[in-house]
């Protein structure tokens, strides 16, 4: 209704009255609200208040809270008009959510009292939560950990993804296999987000483009597509710790589309429309389950422009509610690429600024080559995206048609700087000759941004020099490293509340949760025995913990006294758990030939390998051979024990992490990105051993060589090792490598069978990640352990300096980093004085 400039001020009046002002953080005022939820949202009674309707009942009114904050958070950016930055990914491995929410909010002590009256333990309640598994691993983590410093740091900044249905597969083991089941973890529904149906927006495939000349007598281009589907916003709330602000992970959700069930081609043909729109849910139905290797799924491609599509329609329409051109989008907007996953993006800009806002090319190429930017999180060959050129062509036709555009000018640019070398024009064309032709998404990624980063410095330097050498020659200032972090808060805070009180009580102060470098004041008491003391006390706190865990699960009693040697991250076989487990069989063989004066050790696995990956599932299956065969032999008593935990995942992660004396980061030095479980173990107390990769590098750098134990060839040696293993002869000697090939080959840890490939693969011709090299030093890294490990004065020295040193890999520098580095974004702080509309 049309409403006077008086009914108009009434009306506001009236809002500002009945919208509840800040709700109050007293423990009644808590019991009160998660009442009222189990009363009115889950239509329960209080006869009928079990521990899943607390967790509920619970969650929902943390999510009021959550809702309020995002509320004037997204308001305030809005009124400050401030320069954003949008974070694009495939995955978002989030965890759970109420632990971490109460956290951040401040509120978990509150919330514990409240539940304690009301007849529940909130560590249960939390645990009745599903973990959205909505990421791989390394690459989905750091997205979440991110998300929780933009927050924190109070950057203006979102998140961009996929709500996928089926999150990561669950993980079974049996009989030492691993089997997967689908995770439908929204059975009992998500509290923790928002349904926007009001958000919606159509996403395109297929059909053909039309030329025609407009008014002003230029060529244009009109896609017609064959195929339409329905984005809708699901909101997460993202809350920093210690700040009122709170940001929003957006997650798309795909619906049918009504547009073409009326299209000739279907009319009449019921059965037809009713196919087609189931196929449209399923585009947002799974994630593909592989971490660092492409699918390469026709399917996986239509999820990549699905999601990317939506978003940019939302981060257009969100510049343009304020009137003002385009031209000037880079101004107010920058979008990061989480790896090439969301390259597609780069192109449906062009076609967005192109064909629907009628920008010129070159107006259009600058804006987007002022937007993005690319982050790089894999050398693998296998991990590299390439696009069948046919396939592009018939989902994305006009897609291809300016791919093939970006890349003639392209190369007519590096035609000129480099004088026509034809060579170096073929490794830098976006397209790669062949049958078929393929799109090659790095470079792609690379010529449409204005700044490429790797994710550790090794990594950043192998990037310039392997990967795209001929773009560094003629653009290095476009690359750059910013080195991964990950978040104290969920880390350290969340996991280890037993040596979270050791760092506040010898810092004196909660700071270091902001400011992880304040730990470092840990360092001058190294020697103190009051903090040896309450550092080992912790430590086996956490043991127990996990010793408690691996007893409920696979029955297996373990020493909290032993040393605990943990590798749990994705199965792969650049990651080398085969060197783990083969080390343990030459630990095994060591104890039978009558060896006792171990240092007693007990090896924790876990990891998921992806579904249709038979060497890495074959690793499962020798690691759960050998556990059976050790902890069965009474030989062998408490010195060694092997444990594989099953369904691996943030939730575990919390758990395990805290209770690692060393943990292994043991990749083919130059093939791991980085690695952000390294930092997790040394901030938790644990010491690791390493290669000369990804971030233990800068961890060395930080905590010093004398407290890591490195091992192996360095990554300039690989090259070579590999050619002399291939061609020269070059063989392991070493017996207990021989004397444990020589056990796998006779079937003794389960069946030939299974082992042939796993032996094969070590044969020095086929030995591609240098297993067998790297063996003896690996070895006798881990005698440097044991020979550390028996002197625990000097032991716990070496991991109270080690945590003290670890204030770099904070994500809360990373983002800094990527704040002034590349996003050129400032803090903008909510506070609740600061914004009109709540005061009347
Ligand atoms: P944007 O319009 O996508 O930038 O969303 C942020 C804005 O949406 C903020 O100003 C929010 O306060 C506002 N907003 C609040 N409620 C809703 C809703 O139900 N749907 C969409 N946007 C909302
Ligand atoms: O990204 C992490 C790094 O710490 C790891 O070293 C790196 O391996 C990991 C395709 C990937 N790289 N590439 C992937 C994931 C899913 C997929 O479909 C590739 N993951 C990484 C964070 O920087």
């Amino acid at each position: 209704i049309e409403l006077s400039p008086e009914e108009e001020e009434r009306r506001r009046q009236l809002l500002w009255s009945l919208m509840s002002s800040y709700l109050a953080r007293d423990v009644s005022s808590i019991q009160k609200y998660i009442v009222n939820h189990l009363e009115y949202s889950l239509a329960r009674t209080r006869y009928n208040f079990d521990r899943s309707g607390a967790y509920y009942a619970t969650a929902l009114s943390v999510r009021d809270r959550l809702i309020e904050a995002w509320n004037d958070t997204q308001q305030y950016f809005t009124e400050k008009d401030c320069r954003r930055m949008y974070y694009l990914s495939l995955e978002f491995l989030m965890g759970r959510f109420l632990d971490n929410a109460l956290i951040n909010l401040g509120l978990r002590e509150q919330y514990r009292e409240a539940l304690i009256e009301l007849g529940f333990d909130l560590d249960e309640v939390e645990a009745e939560e599903r973990e959205p598994g909505l990421g791989n691993g390394g690459l989905g983590r750091l997205a979440a950990c991110f998300l929780d410093s933009v927050a924190t740091l109070n950057y203006p900044g979102w998140g961009y993804g996929i709500r996928y249905r089926y999150g990561m597969f669950e993980q079974r083991i049996k009989n030492g296999y691993q089997i997967e089941l689908p995770d439908f973890w929204l059975t009992r529904g998500n509290p923790f987000e928002i349904e926007r149906l009001d958000v919606t927006y159509p996403v395109y495939f297929g059909g053909s483009v039309s030329q025609f000349t407009d008014n002003k007598g230029n060529l244009r281009f009109k896609w017609e597509p064959a195929e339409a589907v329905l984005a809708v916003a699901f909101d997460v709330p993202v809350p920093g710790y210690d700040t009122y602000n709170c940001i929003n992970l957006r997650l798309w959700d795909s619906k049918p589309a009504r547009e073409f069930d009326l299209s000739s081609f279907n009319v009449g043909d019921y059965y037809k429309i009713l196919e087609m729109r189931q196929t449209s849910e399923t585009l947002s139905a799974v994630l593909y389950p592989n971490d660092s290797t492409e699918a390469g799924k026709e399917l996986r491609l239509k999820q990549q422009y699905f999601f990317v599509s939506a978003t940019l329609q939302d981060i257009i329409r969100r510049f343009l509610k304020k009137d003002r051109p385009l031209t000037q989008l880079a101004e107010k907007v920058c979008i990061q690429l989480n790896d090439t996953h969301p390259t597609i993006g780069i192109v449906e800009m062009m076609r967005l600024l192109l064909d629907e806002y009628a920008l010129g090319w070159t107006d259009a190429w600058k804006t987007v080559k002022a937007v993005f930017s690319y982050t790089n999180h894999t050398v693998l060959p296998e991990a590299l995206e390439k696009w069948p050129v046919p396939l592009m062509e018939r989902l994305l036709p006009r897609h291809m048609q300016l791919i093939f555009e970006i890349n003639f000018r392209h190369l007519q640019e590096y035609a000129r700087l480099s004088n026509n070398d034809g060579h170096l024009l073929e490794r830098v064309s976006i397209i790669e000759e062949g049958f078929p032709k393929m799109v090659r998404m790095a470079q792609l990624a690379v010529v449409g941004s204005h700044t490429v980063n790797g994710v550790a410095e090794i990594h950043s330097e192998l990037v310039r020099t392997r990967l795209f050498p001929d773009f560094n020659r003629f653009e290095p200032k476009k690359f750059v490293n910013i080195t991964n972090g990950v978040t104290p808060r969920r880390w350290i805070l969340e996991a280890n509340p037993a040596l979270s009180a050791v760092f506040s009580r010898w810092t004196e102060s909660d700071e270091w949760i902001l400011d992880l470098n304040q730990i470092r004041q840990l360092e001058q008491y190294a020697e103190n025995p009051d903090l040896q003391r309450e550092f080992f006390e912790a430590k086996k706190e956490n043991k127990r913990r996990l010793a408690e865990y691996i007893r409920e699960k696979n029955g297996v009693h373990v020493d909290v006294n032993a040393l605990f040697d943990i590798q749990v991250k994705r199965i792969h076989e650049y990651k080398r758990q085969l060197l783990n487990i083969l080390g343990v069989i030459a630990r095994y063989n060591l104890i039978k030939s009558g060896k006792r004066d171990l240092v007693p050790r007990v090896f924790i696995f876990g990891g998921k390998a992806a579904a249709g990956y038979a060497q890495a599932k074959r690793i499962i299956r020798l690691i759960n051979g050998v556990a059976d065969v050790v902890n069965n032999d009474p030989d062998v008593g408490d010195l060694l024990k092997v444990v594989f935990l099953e369904n691996y995942s943030v939730s575990l992660a919390e758990i395990i992490i805290p209770a690692s004396d060393i943990s292994e980061h043991i990749s083919t030095a130059g093939m791991e990105a980085s690695g952000t479980s390294n930092m997790k173990f040394v901030m938790n107390g644990g010491l690791i051993i390493g290669t000369m990769d990804g971030a233990n590098i800068e961890i060395r750098e930080e905590i010093g060589p004398e407290n890591i134990f490195i091992f192996g060839l360095l990554a300039q040696e690989v090259d070579q090792a590999r050619n002399e293993l291939k061609y020269h002869g070059w063989k392991c000697t070493d017996g207990r490598f021989q004397n444990a090939l020589g056990q796998l080959s006779r079937g003794m840890y389960c069946g030939q069978d299974t082992f042939q490939e796993i032996v094969r693969a070590l044969d020095p011709a086929n030995d591609y990640y240098l297993i067998s090299r790297d063996f003896t030093s690996y070895m006798e890294a881990q005698d440097r352990v044991d020979a550390a490990y028996r002197d625990q004065r000097s032991w716990l020295a070496k991991c109270i300096v080690s945590t003290a040193r670890m204030g770099k890999f904070s994500s809360d520098r990373s983002i800094h980093e990527y704040a002034e580095r590349i996003w050129r974004i400032e803090p903008c702080a909510y506070t609740p004085s600061s914004i009109t509309y709540k005061e009347p």
